[in-house]
């Protein structure tokens, strides 16, 4: 159907996650001026979203650009939109867009957002309903540069050598490994709410055998006057507690409760807690429902265990990326689908968001499927002594307001991770840690928080402060290329020096191989798909020793392989992926499916007849 003023096309914001519908005309007007008039700016190009600008055209200066992009749509609002006393609010929201963000509506500028990967919303309710039947044109410009301050980092590198660079040529230099892909990378949607309307909801759970308790807070804005009740269904839309008011608690007994994939034979279970709002206003009687899901379980770390609902918990997962060819980290549905039904093939358990925040769509999943998450910030090569500093310590802070905000009430989080890898033997990640780590803890007292090492034990500033000791090695790789027999040794060390010195629970938070699928050797070679299983086999055998002590967790470096910058170890991207960037399986995705399901077999939670395959389809 064609939309009309009448009808509504872009849809209301749904928890079970609306395929996007709005497609953006990307302009070629690099460098201009803004605002500006689109008619000034010379031809333009289709581009798709949500999706990463860089693959899609056979330009490679659109592939590598960096600076400003401008993105622009029409549309139309539906009449009922814009009328009413008093009328709804509208709202654009934008799941994310890489990396700087200035929104206009009808050349009114209405948001400007710093950072990808977390979303963003303006109220446009002012801008929009004065003009109802007329086209409403929404106007972006993005600028994917990376400074110091930015998170993650990045610096411009001017070339002021004329006999080898042309004139005022720049590179952007970032230190991680993954394509620094730019665009509006995930939904953007328009959708109303009345004018008093439910802003925020909170909800924490405890329990006992029994009973549990459902913690809850909302936050209503637009009214001073209203009124607040809440109910929560199980899955059979049975209410089993009810309450109101904007703080309380929910009593429920004998609860289903949330567990991890594996852990148990009904995994994700998920409760619907419905929040209904009443307000006068203006003579009006205004009504806001929403609708959130809640999964009951806790989560407890002690000196050697990782507990969800009291159990011991082994992370046997991966480490992922978003990427892929052509959308890079656009979102795309049938690539979601497709790796939870690889994850759940695998037997894994859990993965980490390295090394940024995904996409909601993917963490709704997690939360049905019971997949535990260590929820990454952004904060992924902070290296440079500037990115230390007091400005790049508050942007920190704030992108972690935006992610706890975000995924609080997620059961599939199960731990925070600040950051990916940063120069924690500086002095100044002191400080910087202790600060974010202790900010992100005021957020959300109910989960532990972490960042990711890979700094020499003695040395490392930041790990005082975390939870969990998460740290990456590459043995054998990186280290002693080619010595797959160093691995037991070295290996035993790194995590016995840990725990002597912390007593904090590990976890293996990346180790692999790279192998490029269809190269062969045998005694194995650097490369070869035989190499990255022997690798593999090495870590486990020190992984089985320790996890009957205090290692709690291993997530493979990586899910898949991914695209990185070009470089002289990179070929077409990094290949330590177990499926290869097209999802299929490489050797050692075998090992490892075997390694995950004998793990997972060893749990006493689970019912002893579980195989591969009663297990796969939920
Ligand atoms: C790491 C990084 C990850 C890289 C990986 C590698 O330590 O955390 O982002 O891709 O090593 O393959 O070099």
């Amino acid at each position: 159907p064609r939309q009309s003023p009448w009808r509504e096309k872009y849809p209301k914001i749904s928890i079970t996650g609306t395929p996007p519908v709005v497609k953006f005309l990307f302009l070629n007007s690099l460098f201009l001026p803004f605002p500006r008039n689109s008619c000034q700016t010379g031809p333009v190009i289709d581009m798709p979203v949500p999706a990463s600008f860089n693959d899609i055209t056979q330009d490679p200066s659109l592939e590598n650009y960096i600076g400003w992009v401008w993105y622009e749509k029409e549309v139309l609002l539906p009449l009922r939109w814009l009328q009413g006393d008093p009328a709804p609010r509208v709202v654009l929201r934008f799941g994310s867009a890489h990396y700087y963000s200035i929104v206009w509506v009808n050349g009114v500028q209405v948001v400007e957002h710093e950072g990808g990967h977390l979303p963003f919303e303006a109220d446009i309710s002012s801008v929009v309903q004065g003009s109802p039947g007329s086209l409403c044109r929404i106007t972006v410009a993005l600028n994917n540069t990376l400074t110091p301050h930015t998170l993650p980092p990045g610096s411009i590198q001017y070339m002021a050598d004329k006999s080898r660079y042309p004139k005022n040529y720049f590179v952007q230099n970032t230190k991680f490994d993954f394509f620094n892909y730019a665009g509006i990378h995930r939904p953007v949607v328009l959708y109303t709410t009345p004018a008093a309307y439910i802003d925020d909801i909170t909800v924490t759970t405890t329990s006992s055998d029994s009973v549990a308790m459902v913690q809850y807070q909302v936050s209503v804005v637009g009214s001073t006057a209203n009124s607040l009740s809440l109910s929560l269904r199980d899955q059979e839309g049975k209410v089993v507690a009810t309450g109101d008011g904007p703080v309380g608690e929910l009593k429920v007994l004998n609860p289903n409760l949330w567990w991890p994939y594996l852990m148990h034979e009904n995994p994700g279970y998920l409760y619907s807690l419905e929040v209904r709002m009443q307000a006068q206003l203006g003579g009006a009687l205004l009504e806001d429902v929403y609708t959130l899901p809640v999964g009951i379980r806790t989560v407890h770390v002690t000196s050697s265990q990782f507990l969800i609902n009291g159990r011991p918990f082994y992370f046997h997962g991966v480490n992922k990326h978003e990427d892929a060819d052509i959308r890079g980290k656009g979102l795309d549905w049938p690539l979601i689908v497709k790796d939870f039904n690889l994850l759940r093939w695998l037997g894994a358990n859990s993965f980490r968001t390295s090394h940024y925040p995904y996409a909601e769509e993917i963490m709704d999943l997690c939360d049905a499927y019971g997949i535990a998450v260590i929820d990454e910030s952004p904060g992924v090569g902070i290296k440079l002594p500037e990115s230390f500093g007091n400005r790049s310590l508050q942007h920190h802070l704030a992108v972690m307001e935006e992610l706890v905000r975000r995924d609080k009430n997620r059961p599939s989080v199960v731990m925070w991770s600040v950051a990916n890898e940063p120069a924690s033997e500086l002095p100044p990640a002191a400080h910087y840690f202790k600060t974010v780590i202790a900010h992100t803890k005021a957020l959300d007292p109910s989960r532990p928080v972490t960042f990711v090492t890979d700094a020499n034990y003695a040395l490392d500033h930041g790990a005082p402060y975390v939870d969990v000791i998460c740290v990456n090695s590459y043995f054998s790789w990186y280290h002693d290329p080619g010595h797959l027999e160093v691995i037991p040794l070295q290996l035993t060390a790194q995590f016995e020096n840990w725990y002597k010195t912390y007593q904090k629970p590990i976890i293996q938070s990346e180790y692999g191989a790279d192998s490029v699928p269809g190269l062969h050797s045998d005694p194995p070679m650097m490369f070869t798909e035989e190499y990255q299983q022997a690798l593999l086999r090495e870590y486990h055998s020190v992984l089985d020793k320790k996890r009957k002590e205090y290692v709690i967790g291993e997530l493979i470096w990586n899910f898949a392989d991914f695209m990185t910058n070009q470089g002289t170890t990179r070929v077409l991207g990094n290949k330590k992926g177990i499926f290869t960037r097209q999802r299929q399986p490489k050797a050692a995705a075998f090992v490892l499916r075997d390694r995950y399901w004998k793990i997972a077999n060893e749990s006493s939670c689970l019912p002893p007849a579980i195989t591969s395959h009663s297990l796969f389809l939920k």
